[in-house]
């Protein structure tokens, strides 16, 4: 056996002990007895994925410690191998810095046990504080897109997704290899965990023969290498790490190589099941039996001694291993232009190039910048376009995770097709420290042609309604407004920014609030206010209604004799702050305009002032014109007039 051989072996075991124990054992886990009192009543977790994302970790890990000149980063696409990634953190010590319970000696790995599923308030899944963390996932299918967005522009980085065969089923694994043709220099040597299965039943993947897996990687681009493991053997280990070793060596050379790694699900465990094999150990001395000659297959006694301290070769294979995760803080960022009143087109662009010209900075589009008056950027080192927008928000996701700024350009009405992964990242990010650059949306085409195809507000409804303070949603009144959302969104760290602009010409308003708003997501617009404590308080979100309440709201006050105050949201975050009363006034009824689902507002503003009420998308029964649908939404003047008299009337005046 050569020295990696032994390493890599020692730290396959462990972890894969390490997991088994977690999964099954309530108590004294290096005990070869497995005792009734020491197993769980309950096993819980996920076995399948269990050896094999193990041994692809085994090796990146053996493969970044061989080589300090570049980072070499895994990413795991199983948020079920959650224990893999907890045994590994204990071994390597790192998850006693993050709970000094779980430390690496007897006790600690005691507590490990115990604590498994809930992990001690870690959980049991993937999560962001521990090695192997950078991406969390949960929702499967995005872990090959934020492995691309990782290593874009990185030349001494090599990022190594380990995907399932099932999760190369979703639309956004099956996108992502198809789409590195956009961005060939990304640096990334997935392992595809073809293990045949997925939950229930054979993956469509690991269906295949070599020959038409590697068939379809061929096709899409890639160089398939087949590493077959069966029992985890020496010559497994050494042929599975020349594999590894060679595919990076290509990555770095420009090519784009893939790891078929075939194996069984959970192979070394009882039957090749997705959860727990053993189900009834209190009562079963069967399974016990079984699980006893389970644990003792990794020979645990040549690993750890009494106190659970490494030894032998898995001591100096600890010693051997690197796990590195990018974490940077923000690039500067250059200083800001003012809006000269130009229209969306030129402003948004002059922001977008003087954070180019900042650098680490990128767009992303799904072939939606010639549409959205931005064609000007196409062809740029920075702009990158791809019809697939999962696989888009992949990038910017792992592209921001690494410290750079970026946004990504598109409609709002596909743009509920990012939503499961834009949750995943607030959930990650919430876990990460430090906070990485922003993930920015910039949103168009609400403007309302070929409406009843392409229009829909839901993105920015389920997101208001997660009501996690990370999330801002701009509505800038104008070009000028957007221009400088976007510019402060772009700035920012730790945020979900979602910019919600009309492309087409709209009239300007006045500037003198625009300081305020940014600062504070809104401000009272007095050139269309009365003085004094207001009657009734019009807020108005997005361009199409800032321009139908500044056309309503003197018909309103003549015809019912209010006074009437209007404010201008910029940020429907600052609806959700203590500061609100101080704009809309203490008892003045609410009016809210909107560009989104009245819902949404109705869920920031429902009992928190004396009478509102909110007119915005209504979803058109059947095609209409951009007026039609404004009228049909009572985003005019009669509409607003209409909905003004009777929230009025409503609240007794
Ligand atoms: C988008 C999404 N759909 C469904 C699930 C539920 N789910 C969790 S694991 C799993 C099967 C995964 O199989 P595979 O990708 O082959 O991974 P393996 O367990 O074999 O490593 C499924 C369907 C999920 N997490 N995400």
């Amino acid at each position: 056996m050569t020295d990696l051989v032994r390493s890599a072996d020692a730290l396959w075991r462990a972890m894969t002990y390490i997991v088994v124990a977690q999964l099954h054992m309530d108590s004294n886990p290096l005990d070869a007895r497995v005792d009734v009192s020491d197993v769980k009543a309950q096993a819980s977790g996920h076995w399948g994925t269990v050896p094999g994302t193990a041994w692809a970790l085994v090796h990146v890990g053996l493969a970044a410690g061989y080589r300090p000149d570049i980072e070499i980063i895994p990413i795991i696409g199983a948020g079920h191998a959650g224990p893999v990634q907890r045994a590994l953190a204990w071994l390597t010590g790192d998850l006693a810095n993050v709970n000094p319970r779980l430390g690496r000696d007897a006790a600690g790995l005691a507590a490990l046990v115990a604590s498994f599923p809930d992990g001690d308030g870690l959980g049991s899944e993937v999560h962001p504080a521990l090695p192997a963390g950078a991406y969390m996932g949960g929702w499967l299918g995005g872990a090959l897109a934020f492995a691309q967005g990782m290593a874009l522009d990185s030349p001494n980085r090599v990022v190594v997704p380990i995907v399932g065969d099932g999760e190369c089923e979703t639309p956004t694994t099956a996108a992502s290899w198809l789409a590195q043709m956009a961005i060939p220099g990304a640096q990334v040597v997935p392992v595809v965990h073809l293990n045949g299965r997925r939950m229930g039943g054979p993956s469509l993947l690991g269906s295949m023969s070599d020959e038409q897996a590697s068939a379809y990687a061929r096709g899409l681009g890639w160089e398939p290498v087949v590493a077959h493991v069966e029992a985890g053997s020496p010559s497994e280990h050494s042929a599975f790490h020349r594999v590894l070793v060679e595919g990076i060596d290509a990555a770095l050379r420009g090519e784009h190589r893939v790891i078929l790694l075939r194996c069984v699900k959970g192979w070394s465990g009882p039957i090749g099941a997705h959860k727990t094999p053993l189900t009834d150990l209190k009562g079963n001395p069967r399974e016990r039996a079984q699980l006893r000659r389970w644990m003792s297959s990794y020979a645990s006694h040549e690993l750890f001694n009494k106190n659970a301290q490494p030894v032998g070769a898995l001591a100096s294979a600890l010693d051997e291993i690197r796990f590195s995760a990018p974490r940077p803080g923000p690039p500067p960022a250059p200083v800001a232009a003012s809006p000269e009143g130009r229209g969306f087109s030129t402003e948004v662009c002059r922001v977008l190039r003087a954070h180019a010209v900042a650098g680490d900075f990128k767009v992303f589009s799904p072939d939606e910048l010639e549409s959205n008056r931005l064609g000007n950027l196409v062809g740029e080192p920075w702009v990158h376009e791809a019809l697939a927008e999962e696989v888009l928000l992949g990038w910017l996701a792992g592209w921001t995770a690494s410290g750079r700024r970026g946004v990504l350009i598109s409609y709002e009405a596909f743009a509920p097709l990012m939503l499961a992964g834009l949750v995943g990242h607030l959930k990650q990010r919430r876990l990460t420290d430090p906070t990485p650059p922003s993930i920015n949306l910039l949103l168009t085409s609400y403007g309302w042609h070929n409406v009843y195809t392409h229009g829909d507000p839901a993105l920015v409804t389920a997101l208001l309604g997660i009501g996690d303070p990370a999330v801002h949603v701009f509505t800038p009144a104008d070009a000028n407004r957007t221009a400088l959302a976007l510019d402060d969104a772009l700035r920012s760290v730790g945020q979900l920014n979602v910019v919600i602009a009309g492309k087409h010409p709209a009239p300007l308003h006045p500037r003198d609030t625009i300081d305020h708003e940014r600062q504070h997501g809104l401000a009272v617009w007095d050139h269309l206010s009365d003085l004094g404590e207001p009657h009734l308080t019009i807020v108005c979100a997005g361009d199409i209604p800032a321009t139908a309440v500044r056309d309503a709201v003197g018909c309103i006050r003549d015809r019912y004799g209010c006074r009437v105050r209007v404010v201008n949201v910029h940020d429907l975050a600052a609806l959700a702050g203590p500061a609100l009363h101080r704009y809309v006034g203490e008892n003045a009824s609410v009016l809210v305009a909107t560009l989104g689902h009245p819902a949404a507002i109705w869920g920031l503003l429902r009992g928190r002032v004396p009478s509102l009420d909110v007119v915005g998308w209504r979803e058109p029964p059947h095609p209409m014109r951009q007026d039609e649908l404004a009228a049909h939404a009572g985003l005019d003047v009669a509409g607003m007039t209409r909905a003004a008299a009777a929230l009025l009337t409503r609240s007794g005046r």
